[in-house]
């Protein structure tokens, strides 16, 4: 594995890559161009620019996280192929700047679902957090409002104001598409895009939705072991794989990571490795990446994962707020190294431990 560190480019991060460059064994980042609009086609200059900075500072981009679909072509609208082939040329134009893997999800409307940007934890971090209550009690619209105020000022992934002020049209957009007919309308998207996958060896890697179940009545499909194998078979080449999410996944209970992992052999082109504290089984928050403070074993998933030969980069996932940084919710310098750390420390005992194995 390769352990890389989100980073949203120099006009929208606080964190910079110098301090990227001094965490101990990140050699590259995942990042993205966070002014494109879902659908733009991303010109090879800013691509090339993009990368000419992240090694400049001794860096290298290992993956985009995210190039976006449109919501057509998730709705699977009539103008979706205008908007594919918009994602077609953007691909072809990341493979000529030697980027091969691109992260994505196929999640309607919303990114990822949070109430809370800023719960305070015993130890006085503040984290992400989730309830249903909270969910259920609000309006889609109202969503947005109800959480920017703990934004600190940054725009966060898939939570754009401007896409946020057509929430009710985009709701409209999906009112015929049940989980069946997103199944179909990302297998649509897949097969016209595995062909510039294949000419440019392009990994992408479905991000599953977060939390993975159905929000607000909307369809929800990349949420457990079952659904993200069909998805896999359904376009059954292996360009057409899998960003794991720990903490995404890791949302139901039920779903069993390590085993999640192994089923997914040969097709987990990135990983997300991060830690959950669940209060109830449907209020959840963001603990810090050591098993002790959350419910998953991080240890047995980085032990799937070394199992599984498991060679892409992998990132320590949203970290708590801490040491009094202002930044992102979820994307601050601090937990994160500290989470990358101890990520790498754990690498580093199982791979020792596996060779020793051998050795006896
Ligand atoms: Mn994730």
């Amino acid at each position: 594995m390769q352990m890389t560190l989100r980073w949203y480019g120099s006009e929208f991060d606080t964190v910079t890559l110098k301090q990227i460059r001094q965490i101990p064994g990140v050699t590259g980042v995942i990042t993205t161009l966070y002014d494109m609009a879902p659908g733009e086609v991303w010109n090879q200059e800013k691509i090339h620019a993009l990368k000419e900075e992240v090694e400049q500072a001794g860096l290298h981009i290992a993956g985009i996280e995210s190039v976006n679909v449109h919501d057509a072509i998730k709705a699977g609208a009539p103008d979706r192929d205008r908007y594919i082939d918009n994602y077609i040329e953007t691909l072809a134009n990341l493979g000529r700047e030697d980027i091969h893997l691109v992260c994505y999800n196929f999640m309607p409307v919303f990114d990822w679902t949070r109430t809370e940007l800023a719960r305070i934890r015993p130890d006085g971090s503040t984290v992400l957090a989730y309830t249903q209550e909270a969910v259920d009690a609000l309006k889609p619209e109202t969503m947005f409002d109800s959480i920017s105020g703990d934004t600190n000022g940054t725009v966060m992934p898939g939570w754009e104001p401007d896409r946020m002020e057509h929430i009710k049209e985009l709701f409209t957009l999906y009112r015929q598409v049940d989980n069946e007919k997103l199944f179909a309308n990302l297998q649509y998207f897949l097969e016209r895009i595995m062909p510039v996958c294949d000419d440019y060896d392009i990994d992408m890697a479905i991000h599953p939705d977060d939390p993975a179940w159905s929000v607000f009545g909307l369809p929800r499909i990349i949420t457990n072991k079952e659904n993200i194998l069909r998805m896999t078979k359904m376009v059954d080449n292996p360009h057409n794989g899998v960003t794991f999410c720990s903490g995404s996944y890791g949302t139901n209970p039920e779903n069993d990571l390590p085993d999640l992992i192994r089923s997914l052999k040969g097709r987990i082109h990135f990983a997300h490795v991060r830690n959950l504290k669940f209060i109830t089984p449907t209020n959840f928050e963001e603990a810090a990446h050591l098993s002790s403070d959350g419910n998953f074993d991080m240890y047995e998933i980085m032990k799937a994962l070394y199992d599984i030969g498991f060679v892409g980069p992998i990132r320590p996932d949203h970290g708590r707020m801490i040491w009094d940084e202002v930044a992102m919710p979820g994307y601050g310098l601090y937990d994160r190294a500290l989470g990358a750390a101890y990520l790498n420390g754990l690498w580093e005992a199982i791979s020792k431990g596996a060779q020793r194995a051998k050795c006896i």
